[in-house]
């Protein structure tokens, strides 16, 4: 009854900003990722009928805090979902992500501790059941499942069952490459959870953030289809700054950039206007990161390092779907 598991953690192209239902993780829109290869989470998961409660080890530390409950919850979950009675487990998870790097990312944490947990009890899951179940721990996370390019798409029944991630291309597919540029600055106010919620309920841009995903959708599989960088890379930047417009648009307002953010957007189109193909994204926090072709990546990697405020820069290539040790 134990199992380890390692997921990469993923990079919303197309965003997933805000669910329709809270409760069962449900998106307002379809996402569209691409998995990395740099940073990833390996959990092992063992259940023992010795044990009175869960236990969750990270890095060596044994948590108690809102990282255990959330642990915690997705394994009452999945007893319930599969029947399982009343065994606990202890689980132990290491994130491959440079100390401070701000990256260690939900996604992949949820997703490794799906698969192992699963696994641990061999229940055998498709990849298809395995990304429905790891949304219920974190959305994005469902994406973690699978390597390369992947779609979250948000499925229509009320109950969320068809609502799960699908590949689009693997890994190996095509070499787009991703720098994580990580800045010196403090930790959101505002985690991803609370920020979409509120946008949703309150922003006035929100409706026009919606309206405008069908196209950005259809036309970056278009680009994914025909190995179009430029196509890829700038609808990918244009939705990510639409995603942020809308946070401007709430009630109260917020943002998540810091003006060493905006540093680097600056700098990335520079790099553009110089022939150089980088694009950027943004999530729900100050760091950017840069989509950029390989032929370009020392140039890519010194012109960020460059920049007053960024800490360090981190390169990762396309990345694989979960895997088992
Ligand atoms: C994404 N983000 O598509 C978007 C873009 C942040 C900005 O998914 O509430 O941790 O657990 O479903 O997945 C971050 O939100 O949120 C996120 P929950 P999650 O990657």
């Amino acid at each position: 009854m134990k199992a380890t598991a390692k997921a990469h953690t993923n990079i919303a192209l197309i965003k997933y900003w805000g669910k329709s239902n809270e409760s069962l993780i449900i998106p307002m829109n379809n996402s569209l990722s691409l998995t990395l290869d740099g940073f990833y989470t390996t959990t092992t998961v063992e259940f023992d009928r010795g044990l009175s409660a869960d236990t969750f080890t990270l890095e060596g530390e044994e948590v108690t805090s809102t990282q255990y409950n959330r642990v915690h919850e997705f394994l009452n979950f999945v007893r319930e979902k599969y029947d399982v009675g009343q065994i606990y487990a202890n689980v132990y998870s290491n994130n491959e992500v440079p100390t401070a790097a701000g990256l260690a990312s939900s996604a992949s944490g949820f997703a490794a501790l799906a698969a192992a947990s699963t696994k641990a009890l061999n229940l055998d899951l498709s990849e298809e059941e395995l990304s429905r179940l790891t949304r219920r721990g974190s959305g994005s996370a469902c994406r973690s499942i699978y390597g390369g390019f992947v779609e979250w798409q948000k499925g229509e029944a009320e109950d969320g069952s068809d609502s799960y991630a699908v590949q689009i291309a693997p890994a190996n597919y095509w070499d787009v490459r991703m720098a994580a540029v990580v800045l010196d600055a403090t930790m959101k106010k505002v985690s991803s959870r609370e920020g979409m919620k509120r946008t949703v309920d309150t922003s006035v841009f929100y409706d026009g953030w919606l309206d405008s995903l069908d196209s950005d959708l259809i036309d970056i599989k278009e680009g994914i289809r025909e190995q179009n960088f430029e196509k890829v890379g700038s609808i990918a930047e244009a939705n990510c700054l639409k995603m942020h417009a809308t946070t401007l648009g709430a009630t109260p307002p917020f943002t998540y950039w810091h003006d060493t953010t905006l540093k680097v957007m600056e700098t990335v189109q520079m790099m553009r206007d110089s022939g150089i193909p980088a694009y950027f994204t943004i999530d729900a926090g100050p760091n950017v990161k840069v989509l950029y072709l390989p032929d370009d990546e020392e140039a890519v990697q010194h012109t960020l390092q460059q920049i007053e405020g960024v800490s360090d820069v981190i390169l990762s290539r396309s990345g694989n779907g979960i895997s088992y040790e």
